[in-house]
C-alpha cells in the first residue's frame, strides 16, 4: 500500500518520503550527490557557528554559579580576564595570568584542531555507499552486544556460601505416599512439558487453545514467566532434562532491555525469587548473574519523594507509576512490603548495599508512621507518605507484608529482632480486630473497612494458618496459641473447599448468617489453581506430623486432576459449585511454582529442604537462611 502524499497549505503537493531503496541507479547516484551537498553545507555551518560562538560567549566566570553563597566559600576569587585579586581586591597582574592567557590559547588550537578532524572523517564518510555505512554500524552494534555479553558473564563477587543442606532427598519410606508424590510429579511434568510446546518462552499459557498467555504484570514482552517460576520445583523434582531446558532458555533468550510495563512486586516475587533459588539449588552462575540485572532494572520504581517505590516500571524507561484502582493513585502495602527477602539476598550476594538499604528505607518509615488501633492499611500514597483508604486485609493487598516481617526475621538466623517485633505487633492488633469465630465455630479472618469488619475472607488469606504455625516458635511467650490459631485457619479453609461441588475453594467465602465459608457472589466462585490452601496444610505438616494434613492435601490434588486437567495442561474453574464447571483456558505460573511444589513437598520427608535452613518467599521459591553475625551487607570484607 503506498503511502497518501501530504497536501500542505500552500496546496501544493509533497511527494511522499521514500525511505526504500530507489528504482533508478542514475536517479539515486544523483539524489546522493545533492543529499551529501546539503550535509556538507549544515555540518561546515554548525561547525563554524561553534567555533565563533566559543569567542562569543560571555565570560561565565564572571557568573556566580551557586545562589548559596557557597561559591566564595568553595572556589578561589579569579577573574579570568582581568587577572587575581589580592584580598583587599586590588588587581595582581602577575604569572598567573600569564599561565591562564596560554592555557586558554591551548583550549582553542584543541577545539580548532577537533573541529577539523571532525569534519575530515565526515567527509570520508559521505564518500562511503549507503551499504558501506550501513555494514560499518552494524559492526559497531555488533561490538557493543559483545562487549554486554562479556559484562554479563563476569563473576560477581565471592561470598561465603550459606548452608544448603536438603536440596536433594525426601524419599517417602511409606509406599502410599512415595505413589502420591510419585503422582503430582506426574502432574508437574504434564504442566511443564505443555507449556514447553504450546507456550514456551510465553509467560504462561492457555491449555485449552494451547496457545502462550500473558497478563499486564509482566508487561508486553515474553519474559518466559513460567520457565523462571518453574525452575526451582523441576530441580527438587528431580526433572534436570527440563530444568537444564529452561536453564538454555534463560541464557539464550531472557533479555531484560525491554519496552515493557512490569509489576515490581510480581517481577519480585517471581523472577528474582525464582532465579535466586536456583541458583542456590544448582549453583549455576548465569541464576545470579540475571537476577541482578533484573533487579538493577526495578531500582528506577524507587525514584519517588518518599522511596516507596511505585507498583509499575518500564524496564527500559525506569518510568514507574502506580495502578489507577488503588486509592487514588497509593502504592500497595502487600507490593512494597514484600521485597524485603529477595532484596537482601541481592545485597548479600553482591556485596553492593544498594538493595538493602532500599529495603531499610521503606521498614523505616513505616514504624515512624502512626497505625489506626495498630493496624497496616493497605494504601500508602508514595507522593505524600500518606496512608491512603483505612482498609486492613490479611488476604489480597495486604497478605504478603506480614509474611516477610515474620521471614525477615527467620532468614536473617533470628536476628532481625526488629522485624519479629513488627510482626508480633502487627499480628497481636490483627487478633484482636480482624480474627473471629462464626456460630458455627469456624475462626476467619475478616476484613478491615473503616472501622468496620467485613466478614469475608479470600483464598489468599488462607496462607496465614501457615504463617502463624512457622511464626509460633519464638511468639511472645505464645507459641502454643500460634499453632493452634495455625490450626483453625487451616481448618477453616479445609471447610472452604469441602461445602463446594468440586472439592475446591472458591476465591473468597463469607461468613453471614446461615452462610459460613461459603462464596455467595457469582464473581467469587472462581478457582484458579492458587496454593495458598495447600501451602497452609504442608506448614502445618512440617509442625504437627498429623495425618489429616496429608489427607486434605490429597483431596485437593485429586481434584485439580479431575476438574483442572485438561489435555493441554492444567486450567482454572470459573465456579466451584458447579459439577460441570467451565474453564478459565489460564494454567497460572505459580501453579508450577507453588501448588505443586507444595504438594510434593507434603508427600516428601522433612529432610528435603527442611525450615531451619531454608525459608521460602512468598511464591514459594525456596532462599537459604543467612548467617549475617559476622557479615556486613554493604560486601563482605573476610572474603572480598
Ligand atoms: C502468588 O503469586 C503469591 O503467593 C502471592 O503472594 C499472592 N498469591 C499468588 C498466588 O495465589
Amino acid at each position: 500500500m503506498t503511502a497518501p502524499a501530504l497536501l500542505p497549505l500552500s496546496g501544493r503537493r509533497i511527494p511522499p518520503l521514500n525511505l526504500g531503496p530507489p528504482s533508478f541507479p542514475h536517479h539515486r547516484a544523483t539524489l546522493r550527490l545533492s543529499e551529501k551537498f546539503i550535509l556538507l553545507l549544515i555540518l561546515s555551518a554548525f561547525i563554524t557557528l561553534c567555533f565563533g560562538a566559543f569567542f562569543f560567549l560571555p565570560d561565565s566566570s564572571k557568573h556566580k554559579r551557586f545562589d548559596l553563597g557557597l561559591e566564595d566559600v568553595l572556589i578561589p576569587h579569579v577573574d579570568a580576564h582581568k587577572g587575581a585579586k589580592n584580598p583587599e581586591g586590588f588587581l595582581i597582574h602577575g604569572p598567573d595570568e600569564h599561565r591562564h592567557r596560554e592555557e586558554e590559547e591551548r583550549l582553542r588550537n584543541k577545539i580548532r584542531a577537533d573541529h577539523e578532524k571532525a569534519l575530515e572523517e565526515a567527509k570520508e564518510k559521505l564518500k562511503k555507499s549507503r551499504e558501506e555505512i550501513r555494514a560499518e554500524i552494524q559492526t559497531e552494534k555488533n561490538k557493543v552486544v559483545q562487549e554486554m555479553k562479556i559484562k554479563e558473564k563476569k563473576p560477581l563477587p565471592p561470598v561465603p556460601i550459606p548452608n544448603l543442606s536438603g536440596i536433594n532427598g525426601g524419599d517417602p519410606e511409606d509406599d502410599d505416599i512415595r505413589k502420591k508424590r510419585e503422582k503430582i510429579k506426574e502432574m508437574m511434568k504434564h504442566a511443564w512439558d505443555n507449556y514447553r510446546i504450546y507456550g514456551w518462552g510465553h509467560n504462561e499459557l492457555r491449555p485449552i487453545a494451547k496457545k502462550g498467555h500473558s497478563t499486564n504484570i509482566f508487561g508486553s514482552s515474553q519474559m518466559g514467566a513460567t520457565i523462571v517460576d518453574a525452575l526451582d520445583t523441576l530441580y527438587i523434582m528431580g526433572l534436570h532434562d527440563e530444568f537444564r531446558d529452561g536453564q538454555k532458555w534463560i541464557e539464550d533468550s531472557l533479555d531484560f532491555s525491554v519496552n515493557s510495563e512490569v509489576s515490581v512486586f510480581e517481577v519480585n516475587i517471581r523472577f528474582i525469587g525464582g532465579l535466586l533459588a536456583a541458583y542456590y539449588l544448582s549453583g549455576e552462575e548465569i541464576f545470579k548473574i540475571k537476577a541482578v540485572q533484573l533487579a538493577e532494572k526495578l531500582l528506577p520504581a524507587f525514584n519517588t519523594p518518599t522511596g516507596i517505590p511505585w507498583a509499575m516500571v518500564n524496564l527500559k524507561s525506569g518510568v514507574g507509576r502506580n495502578w489507577g484502582w488503588a486509592s487514588a493513585g497509593s502504592s500497595i502495602l502487600a507490593e512494597f512490603g514484600t521485597l524485603h527477602m529477595e532484596f537482601v539476598h541481592l545485597s548479600y550476594l553482591t556485596g553492593d548495599p544498594v538493595y538493602y538499604k532500599k529495603v531499610m528505607h521503606i521498614r523505616r518509615l513505616l514504624q515512624k508512621m502512626d497505625r489506626p488501633n495498630g493496624l497496616y492499611p493497605n494504601y500508602l500514597n508514595p507522593r505524600t507518605g500518606r496512608w491512603g483508604q483505612y482498609h486492613t486485609s490479611v488476604g489480597g493487598l495486604g497478605d504478603s507484608f506480614y509474611e516477610y516481617l515474620l521471614k525477615a526475621w527467620l532468614m536473617s538466623d533470628k536476628t532481625d529482632l526488629e522485624a519479629r517485633n513488627m510482626y508480633d505487633d502487627a499480628i497481636e492488633a490483627i487478633e484482636k480486630h480482624l480474627i473471629k469465630k462464626s456460630h458455627g465455630g469456624l475462626t476467619f479472618i475478616g476484613e478491615w473497612k473503616n472501622g468496620h469488619l467485613e466478614k469475608k475472607m479470600g483464598h489468599l488469606a488462607c496462607f496465614a494458618g501457615g504463617m502463624f504455625a512457622l511464626g509460633a516458635d519464638g511468639s511472645r511467650n505464645k507459641a502454643g496459641h500460634y499453632l493452634e490459631l495455625g490450626a483453625e485457619i487451616a481448618r477453616t479453609c479445609h471447610e472452604s473447599y469441602d461445602r463446594t461441588a468440586l472439592k475446591l475453594g472458591p476465591e473468597s467465602f463469607k461468613f453471614d448468617g446461615a452462610v459460613e465459608a461459603v462464596a455467595v457472589r457469582q464473581a467469587e466462585k472462581y478457582y484458579i489453581l492458587r496454593p495458598e490452601v495447600i501451602e497452609t496444610y504442608w506448614y502445618l505438616w512440617r509442625f504437627t506430623h498429623d495425618p489429616r494434613y496429608r489427607q486434605w492435601g490429597w483431596e485437593a490434588a485429586l481434584a485439580i486432576e479431575k476438574y483442572c486437567r485438561v489435555s493441554g495442561g492444567f486450567s482454572g474453574v470459573k465456579d466451584v459449585y458447579s459439577s460441570t464447571p467451565a474453564h478459565d483456558d489460564v494454567q497460572q505460573s505459580f501453579f508450577l511454582a507453588e501448588t505443586l511444589k507444595y504438594l510434593y513437598l507434603l508427600f516428601s520427608g522433612d529432610d528435603l529442604l527442611p525450615l531451619d535452613h531454608w525459608v521460602f518467599n512468598t511464591e514459594a521459591h525456596p532462599l537459604p537462611v543467612l548467617h549475617l553475625a559476622n557479615t556486613t551487607l554493604s560486601g563482605n570484607p573476610a572474603v572480598r
